[in-house]
């Protein structure tokens, strides 16, 4: 299908119902439904479907950086580019493709990339769905130039809830963080799960290859396992923020929270011929029979 900018979107289905959708915008999830039509990822109802920005919401793709440290656009450039479905995708180690269906795209540099990033890079995403309904983000990163290069990456992921005030992030306790609000600030988050109250902006370092995100109301858990990917950006605007953004509505802060796998702290270098992958797995259960990561 197309969006109303002619963009190509790609649909997954899986036999029991769910769904996801892909834009060629950015290579961007914009939409993931459980088999009863739920949407599982938050969209702004303000959000800007029209390039060059990626649209507020779903997960998108940071690369070559993730945050705003460089000269580089915020988030990198790959989440503003068009993507190409890759119909000869070398083959992924570790993906049994069985009960799956997926899509491969690619992003290559065009003539138009940014000088303070001249590198030769060919940056492929799978995104696949599972008969259990689970998403899964599979991207890697070659280096097909002489010269190494190094970069940070993110899955910038909006994930929605039903009500900010209720919700408890499991996985993240005891660990090392930036704050982004206080100039990086480095310090140690304290005992239990983490609960939001204000503006949240944080880097988890290391973090474990799984965490949950419990959303009281609506019985519903997240489990989101990753792997390649140290830490895990944690993300809610709150109120102030929010009337900020264009294209973000005033309350809108309350339906969902960024919870981005991510390598942020420690770039990631690549040698010429070399690849680095980085997978994101979701899982919304009903919090009953959510196990533990
Ligand atoms: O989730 C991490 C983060 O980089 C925050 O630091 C915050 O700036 C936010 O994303 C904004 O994302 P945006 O899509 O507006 O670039």
């Amino acid at each position: 299908t197309k969006d109303w900018n002619g963009i190509d979107q790609v649909v997954l289905r899986n036999p029991q119902g769910a769904s996801a959708r892909i834009s060629l915008h950015g290579g961007q999830v914009i939409s993931w439904r459980n088999d009863l039509g739920l949407e599982l990822l938050f969209s702004s109802s303000k959000a800007i479907f029209k390039s060059p920005k990626a649209m507020r919401g779903g997960i998108s793709i940071c690369f070559p950086q993730f945050g705003s440290c460089s000269s580089l656009e915020q988030q990198g450039f790959a989440r503003n580019k068009i993507w190409t479905i890759d119909d000869d995708a070398p083959p992924l180690l570790n993906f049994d493709i069985r009960g799956k269906s997926f899509v491969d795209l690619l992003l290559k540099p065009g003539d138009e990339e940014p000088k303070c990033w001249p590198h030769g890079f060919e940056l492929r995403v799978r995104v696949s769905l599972a008969l259990d309904g689970n998403l899964a983000v599979i991207s890697r990163v070659r280096n097909i130039n002489g010269k190494p290069f190094s970069f940070s990456f993110g899955y910038h992921t909006y994930l929605s809830l039903s009500d900010i005030s209720e919700v408890r992030l499991e996985g993240l306790e005891t660990l090392d963080c930036l704050d982004n609000l206080c100039q990086r600030e480095r310090f140690t988050e304290q005992g239990d799960a983490l609960t939001f109250e204000s503006e949240v902006d944080r880097v988890y370092l290391s973090s474990p290859n799984c965490i949950a995100v419990l959303d009281h109301e609506r019985k519903r858990t997240y489990v989101i396992r990753k792997e390649g990917l140290p830490d895990v950006v944690v993300w809610n605007p709150w109120e102030k923020k929010s009337k900020a953004m264009a294209d973000f509505g005033d309350e809108e802060y309350k339906q969902m929270l960024c919870v981005d796998g991510a390598a942020v702290e420690k770039p990631i270098t690549l040698k010429p011929g070399e690849e680095w992958t980085g997978r994101l797995e979701l899982a919304a259960v009903p919090s009953s029979f959510c196990s533990d990561c």
